[in-house]
């Protein structure tokens, strides 16, 4: 008996990914009353014990899609950081330029949610005022150390860019839930 079950464990720890994903669902309920005999169940039930300690990719998804934070730096690479961000809806999210270059924060008008309040730094309300304003004495502009603050009540995706920087791939997306 002793013997057989280290026999059953050992198949179950090279079988690792795969069978441990396949079984993980039941194999906590049959694991515990299979004790018996039927080689397969008590298989099952260690595998899914070992499992647990296991690879665990279930909750850390990557990372490199959306950061969860409500500040967006703004750096001399010519770049927004994190460059996608997901805040819940009310969410005063802060832009901090924290290089030495001038950046804006200026919304693509067609790239917000339906019904979401347009958004730009300089206070602009469309992004032709913002284009223009910008033209036109650098308005919207901020400054090295300083920090343009937005709050966003719609849920959605917002796309940004920054209006000299956006042939240099200076564009960012907000996701609000
Ligand atoms: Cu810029």
């Amino acid at each position: 008996m002793a013997t057989r079950r280290t026999f059953i464990r050992g198949l179950a720890v090279t079988a690792t990914g795969t069978a441990i994903a396949g079984c993980s669902s039941g194999g906590s309920s049959s694991g515990g009353s299979g004790g018996g005999d039927g080689s397969d169940g008590s298989a099952s039930g260690d595998g899914s014990g070992d499992g647990s300690s296991g690879d665990g990719g279930g909750s850390s998804g990557g990372g490199s899609e959306w950061t969860q934070t409500s500040t967006v730096e703004m750096t001399d690479s010519l770049a927004f950081e994190p460059k996608k961000i997901q805040v819940e809806a009310g969410t005063t999210v802060t832009f901090d330029n924290v290089g030495s270059i001038g950046h804006t924060v200026t919304a693509y008008e067609d790239k917000i949610p339906d019904g979401a309040s347009y958004f730009a730094s300089g206070g602009f309300d469309s992004l032709q005022a913002a284009k223009d304003g910008y033209s036109n004495g650098m308005k919207g502009n901020i400054p090295k150390g300083e920090s343009y603050e937005v709050t966003l009540e719609t849920t959605g995706t917002y796309e940004y860019y920054c209006i000299p920087h956006e042939m240099n791939g200076m564009v960012g997306q907000i996701k609000v839930v």
